[in-house]
């Protein structure tokens, strides 16, 4: 059966009860998928930075590789239940949580599922915390179809807030 690859982005800013601290959290939202029908193949370091709007307290963020034959929607519903299963609840966007999980970049291209689910992420060029772990795994994929690579969008973010 054919497989793909895709880049999975992770963020916590809030402790949980069973796990600890938001970078425990994010070792073990890691484990959590690499379960079945998804393999992960390679994890980036977990950094600690500065929120981005509104959340407040800094977050533990990473990003990691995954080998599965789930299509995107699919994958989709898995990381969903992931973020259930860690306790996270819809609330405000933005606000504090215990663990975020975002499909970034897939190697087919682009997905595109309307609101519910568009791929690469709609914020993968805009964010140096999705940026700076992806460049530990997936340097020269595109941020998009014909777009720039992911290393060539880190400079371009870094020299643009520098
Ligand atoms: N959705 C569409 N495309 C995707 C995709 N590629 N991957 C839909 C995952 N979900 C996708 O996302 C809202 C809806 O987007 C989902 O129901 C899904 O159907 P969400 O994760 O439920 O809500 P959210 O996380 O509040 O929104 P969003 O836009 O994902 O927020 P971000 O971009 O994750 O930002 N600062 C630091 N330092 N580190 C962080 O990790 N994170 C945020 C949240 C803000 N500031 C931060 C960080
Ligand atoms: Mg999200």
């Amino acid at each position: 059966m054919r497989s793909y690859f895709y880049a999975i982005g992770l963020g916590s800013n809030r402790r949980h009860g069973r796990h600890g601290s938001p970078a425990s959290v994010v070792r073990a939202a890691i484990a959590a998928l690499d379960r079945c029908d998804i393999r992960v193949t390679a994890v980036s370091p977990v950094i600690t930075t500065p929120a981005l709007g509104p959340a407040g307290r800094s977050f533990a963020n990473a990003a990691v590789m995954v080998e599965t034959c789930l299509d995107p929607p699919i994958l989709l519903d898995r990381i969903k239940a992931i973020e259930a299963a860690f306790g996270r609840r819809r609330g405000r966007r933005w606000g504090p949580r215990v663990i975020d999980l975002d499909i970034l970049l897939w190697s087919e291209g682009a997905y595109r599922g309307g609101r519910r689910l568009s791929v690469p992420h709609r914020c993968v060029q805009l964010r140096d915390f999705v940026l700076k772990p992806l460049v530990a795994l997936a340097a020269d994929w595109r941020v998009g179809p014909g777009a720039l690579t992911v290393r060539h969008a880190r400079r371009r973010l870094i020299r643009r807030a520098g």
